[in-house]
């Protein structure tokens, strides 16, 4: 999965528009900095 498509919905809660359980990578309901750690992780990614 992309970053940039998880980080563009940063903030996003269950239920709210834009909102999509494939983005939210931890399963907690809503897509924060925790996701887009894990996709950056998931793409060896490390800063
Ligand atoms: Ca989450």
């Amino acid at each position: 999965m992309d970053v940039q498509l998880v980080a563009g919905r940063f903030g996003l809660l269950f239920g709210q528009t834009g909102y999509a359980k494939r983005y939210d990578v931890n399963n907690d309901n809503s897509v924060d900095v925790l996701d887009i750690i894990a996709t950056a992780n998931d793409y060896g990614w490390h800063q």
